[in-house]
């Protein structure tokens, strides 16, 4: 069967097609699509723009439709940056400017205070059948500093709890058994065999 990952970042992907490949799936994105539209995340929760991404792309495919609407919620900052982490420092959605952005309001903020998660909705969306949702976090602290290579994202300056490393120095396998994405995604498994 077919499932097209309604997502444009190339990072959310890699991790769908790794999680995804113990499943009887063929995963196709919208990066592989020409022409795909921009969905606009209009909605004000992460459940609310996944079920509009899931839902614009299946009606528009006629398909079944995964969609992930993710981010960092930090408690010191009122669990921003949170719907607007890609766009956090700005339209053109850098991975760097936002990271240096969350970095420059928690300067000289205690570790005690650094304390963040993120979050992860999916949305599985299917033609004639009612759309279903899934939430997955994973607790952390923000760093002073990236640190770390892999990933994506906020990765470098998430501390993972009780691990001493970020999810920047964890192997994509290490990452793919405990991200929010990765425990959103395996809830959505269980549900779909049920
Ligand atoms: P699509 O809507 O096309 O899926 P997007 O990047 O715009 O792509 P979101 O609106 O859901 O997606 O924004 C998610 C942002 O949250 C993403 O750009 C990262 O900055 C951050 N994020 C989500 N998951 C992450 C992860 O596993 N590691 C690091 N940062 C993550």
């Amino acid at each position: 069967k077919e499932v097209i990952i309604a997502t444009k970042n190339a990072g959310k992907l890699i991790e769908f097609q790794s999680i995804l490949s113990q499943y009887d799936l063929k995963a196709i994105s919208l990066l592989d699509l020409e022409d795909s539209p921009e969905v606009e995340e209009t909605g004000s929760t992460f459940e609310e723009n996944a079920v509009l991404k899931a839902e614009a792309i299946s009606k528009l495919y006629g398909k079944m439709a995964i969609a992930d609407d993710s981010g960092l919620s930090v408690d010191y900052l009122g669990g921003e940056p949170g719907v607007y982490s890609a766009r956090y420092a700005g339209a053109e959605k850098s991975d760097a400017a936002n990271i240096e952005k969350v970095l420059l309001k928690l300067k000289g903020v205690s570790k005690e205070e650094r304390n963040a998660r993120f979050r992860c909705a999916l949305a599985l969306s299917e033609p004639g059948r009612e759309t279903v949702t899934v939430e997955g976090s994973v607790e952390g602290y923000i760093t002073e500093e990236p640190v770390g290579g892999n990933g994506f994202g906020y990765d470098p300056i998430f501390l993972v709890k009780d691990k001493a490393k970020t999810m920047a120095q964890l192997t994509k396998e290490e990452k793919n058994k405990i991200s929010h994405r990765a425990v959103a995604l395996q809830k959505l498994a269980k549900l779909l065999n049920a």
